[in-house]
């Protein structure tokens, strides 16, 4: 497999981007090697620069549901294009975008687009300062919601791959009202509540954690938290940027029946393109300029394009769509088990409905140090003897694997194949096949 092309254009691009990249994940650092610069991508494949194709199993980092250039999402944006790329005033679309969230997302009456996840989350505390009138955040360790200065304090994604708590350039200032504590812990959270509660704007969490490779709620833990968040009269803010239209349509709150007062969406309801969203109960969200004081504004907010595109794909969405993905999910996530087991290779391979994640540990994964401390110097072998193959994992043992629906037969036993041959090589055995 040649990498000459990506090896040359990486070269190039530390001269003129930082870490050649334009978000650290992408640079292999956490998994080693080259990063594939790529050239295209058609359904469940991507193609490097080098003509290298590879199963995708990143999708993105979760928006592109249907796998890479689905037609019907590509023609609408291609259409709305034609129209104007960006109008700076409001459109249909983004109506009819806000109805769709409203109609899928159980705790969202109210829905401001905007044009990350970073963005929404940040908005959302933001307004959840500005509706309670107090400082006070709970978020938990390892938990990702962006790179705003509030919420990266012991962020999980990128930041922990790197391995820097909170980062340089966080003020003491700015970091001081968050509280950290750890996941599916009660105990903690009772007593930082205890500590800080009158005090406590919200409680901030991914309900279905998946910046710390994945590591479901404890039983009870997500209801635990509304329980919470009503005794101290904090908002619950649900960060669904990942989970949201990945586990269902109504996401993590509708598969665990417990209801946030706000959502934070990203990914999947942009369809691919630069457009998040968070919304909630109506009296919280018309605490927002322009009929209340709390300011939030953005120049491609709701931009025609990027709605365009996060319609077509939420119109793609139905009973059996989630029923195939957990299929396919299944498929991919029992193939690593069975083929981590047949080869006598110690690794947890974790499924929550349409998502799922391996961590080389041994011991069970309750919170981000449990993750923290597996071997991910295994997951950057396991990553390598992937791509070798031909399919391309996360780059970093923090992340999760995002299926799509275009992983269908006989990609989806090529990628059970192709475990079965990695986790050999893992346990020191050399491919058969490779003589
Ligand atoms: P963006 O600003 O990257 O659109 O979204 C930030 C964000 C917020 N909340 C959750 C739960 C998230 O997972 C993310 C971003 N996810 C990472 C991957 N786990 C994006 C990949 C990257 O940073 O390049």
């Amino acid at each position: 497999m040649s990498t000459d092309v990506s090896s040359r254009l990486f070269e190039r691009a530390q001269a003129s981007i930082p870490g050649g990249v334009n978000s650290p994940v992408r640079a292999f650092n956490s998994v080693g090697g080259i990063p594939r610069f790529i050239d295209r991508g058609e359904g469940a494949t991507l193609i490097d620069v080098d003509g290298n194709h590879y199963i995708d199993l990143v999708n993105s980092w979760g928006p592109l549901l249907f796998g890479h250039a689905r037609r019907e999402v590509i023609e609408a944006a291609t259409a709305a294009m034609l129209k104007g790329s960006s109008f700076g005033a409001p459109t249909e679309g983004e109506v009819r975008l806000a109805e769709q969230i409203i109609d899928a997302v159980p705790s969202i009456e109210k829905v401001r687009l905007v044009n990350s996840g970073t963005e929404a989350g940040m908005s959302a505390v933001r307004l959840a300062r500005g509706a309670t009138g107090r400082d006070k955040l709970l978020k938990f360790v390892g938990h990702y919601h962006g790179h705003s200065d509030a919420l990266l304090v012991a962020a999980g994604s990128g930041v922990a791959t790197l391995g820097i708590p909170g980062s340089p350039g966080v003020t003491e200032g700015a970091a001081k009202d968050t509280i950290l504590v750890p996941w599916n812990d009660e105990a903690a959270v009772t007593a930082a509540i205890d500590l800080h509660g009158d005090d406590l704007a919200a409680i901030l969490c991914e309900p279905v954690p998946a910046n710390m490779n994945l590591v479901p709620p404890a039983e009870g833990f997500l209801a635990f938290l509304r329980a919470q968040a009503d005794r101290s009269g904090a908002v619950l803010v649900f960060d669904e940027v990942i989970s949201g239209f990945r586990l269902g349509r109504g996401g993590a709150q509708a598969m665990h029946g417990v209801v946030p007062d706000i959502t934070v969406l990203g990914k999947i309801v942009g369809g691919g393109f630069p457009l998040a969203a968070f919304g909630g109960r109506a009296e919280l969200m018309d605490h927002l300029a322009p009929d209340g004081p709390v300011y939030q504004a953005g120049t491609l907010s709701g931009n025609p394009v990027a709605v365009a595109a996060g319609l077509a794909q939420l119109e793609l969405l139905n009973d059996e769509v989630y029923d195939c993905l957990e299929g396919a999910t299944r498929i991919v996530a029992d193939g690593f088990t069975d083929a981590f087991a047949s080869a006598g290779v110690r690794a947890q391979v974790t499924r929550h409905g349409t998502l799922a994640g391996i961590v080389f540990s041994e011991s069970p994964l309750h919170r981000y140090e449990d993750v923290a401390a597996a071997d991910h110097g295994a997951y950057a072998r396991l990553f390598h003897a992937m791509l070798d193959r031909g399919v391309y994992l996360a780059p970093s043992g923090y992340e999760v694997l995002f299926s799509s629906m275009a992983l269908e037969q006989p990609v989806l036993a090529r990628i059970v194949e192709a475990a079965g041959e990695a986790a050999e090589e893992l346990a020191g055995r050399p491919d058969e096949a490779a003589g």
